[in-house]
């Protein structure tokens, strides 16, 4: 019989600068007096950050989810957006704050991200974008959605909430579509403890997504339209500045890390483990497991509830999902039936610790407890 751990091992860990390092940085922002208000900091950050994620056009924000907001109202976003259910709820509650219809599209049993297959079915006289989701940092059938988007003259919005530095055949996923939004919160990959970026695909957005998330003021003289609040601030870009140079170590770390769970997890009945895609370089934000209950003998629920009484702290990432939230759940779009594959995923997925420094026997203890707790 395995012990548990004698602490909880959560979801991730968030990367942390070092100190001495934001300390020094602390210090440079404490004798400008200037901490927030696009000061040198953010310059700097979003011009390493376009470096990094290889788009000259790039903002940052106060968290992914205004950002998100930002950008339907920069591309001009109204009546139906086509989004997946099965994300984080910040995608489809960032088209209700816009005041936008989300029309759930179901999703691809192997990627988990929307089916381009189901889209066009859902297009409407009011469908103005496609807002997909690279779910758990597998980026989504590009080309095939912008064709439909081409086809039939709609935006494309990417949430690459979790794609921080992914490329698809060496180009970076901000390449595609016609606006992307990262999240930084300290929950990812690459952080600012709280923050996000958008990336577009004109230098026209980025004004326009600047102006709005400075209040839509143009000049001291001059308001342009009702913007909001969703600058990010000194401190926190002090912070990703620092953490874009531990960023590539991070990955690699999640990289083995994921190795070894996918070493570990090999054969075992019920249980299916994603694998690294051709062409793409991927960046380890998750480490998710599909549970095929009635062969592996338990449901995703009883293997979080088994993990936790070993202190294991799996998180089930999209449960419920979006289309069956209380809010959503009346829209014709949101019918289960409808989304037969979505929810079929969303019951049987299950997110295992995973972060770039997680130790190489805490993964093989978790891979041994989920071999032991089968029945
Ligand atoms: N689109 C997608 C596809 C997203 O996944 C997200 C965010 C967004 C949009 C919106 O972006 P942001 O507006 O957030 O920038 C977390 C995050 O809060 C959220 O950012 C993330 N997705 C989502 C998938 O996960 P929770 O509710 O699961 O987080 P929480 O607080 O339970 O944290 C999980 C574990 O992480 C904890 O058990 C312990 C550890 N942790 C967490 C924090 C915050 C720490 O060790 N330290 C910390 O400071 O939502």
């Amino acid at each position: 019989m395995l012990e548990p751990f004698k602490e909880p091992v959560f979801i991730t860990k968030p990367l942390l600068p070092e100190i001495e390092e934001l300390s020094a940085m602390l210090e440079a922002i404490w004798a400008s007096n200037q901490l927030s208000n696009n000061g040198t900091m953010v310059k700097q950050l979003e011009r390493e950050l376009a470096g990094y994620l290889g788009s000259e056009q790039l903002s940052v924000f106060s968290n992914g989810t205004v950002a998100l907001q930002i950008a339907c109202r920069a591309l001009r976003l109204s009546g139906e957006v086509i989004t997946t259910p099965f994300t984080f709820a910040a995608t489809v509650h960032s088209l209700m704050w816009s005041n936008i219809k989300p029309v759930f599209c179901d999703i691809e049993e192997d990627t988990f991200n929307i089916n381009p297959d189901c889209i066009e079915a859902l297009i409407t006289q009011d469908t103005t974008a496609i807002l997909p989701v690279h779910v758990f940092g597998r980026p989504c059938n590009v080309e095939k959605i912008q064709k439909i988007a081409d086809k039939y003259g709609l935006k494309v919005l990417y949430d690459a909430a979790h794609t921080f530095g992914v490329k698809i055949d060496g180009k970076p996923v901000s390449a595609f579509g016609d606006v992307s939004m990262f999240s930084f919160h300290a929950t990812k990959v690459y952080h600012t403890i709280e923050g996000g970026a958008l990336t577009f695909n004109t230098p026209y957005l980025k004004e326009r997504a600047d102006l709005l998330r400075n209040f839509g003021i143009l000049d001291t003289g001059t308001v342009m339209e009702p913007g909001t609040n969703g600058k990010l601030n000194e401190v926190q870009a002090a912070v990703g500045i620092l953490l874009l140079k531990k960023v590539e170590a991070e990955i690699e770390g999640r990289k083995k890390a994921t190795e070894l769970y996918r070493k570990y997890l090999d054969n075992i009945p019920g249980i299916t483990v994603s694998s690294d895609v051709e062409g793409v370089t991927h960046n380890y934000p998750y480490f998710v497991i599909k549970i095929d209950r009635d062969e592996y003998g338990l449901s995703c629920d009883e293997v979080f509830s088994k993990l936790k009484e070993y202190n294991v702290i799996s998180r089930r990432y999209f449960y419920p999902l979006c289309s069956n939230f209380q809010c959503y759940r009346d829209i014709p779009s949101a019918a289960a039936s409808r989304l037969p594959i979505a929810n079929k995923v969303a019951d049987s997925v299950l997110s295992l610790p995973l972060h770039g420094r997680l130790p190489a026997d805490h993964v093989e203890k978790i891979c041994d407890i989920i071999k032991g707790i089968r029945p």
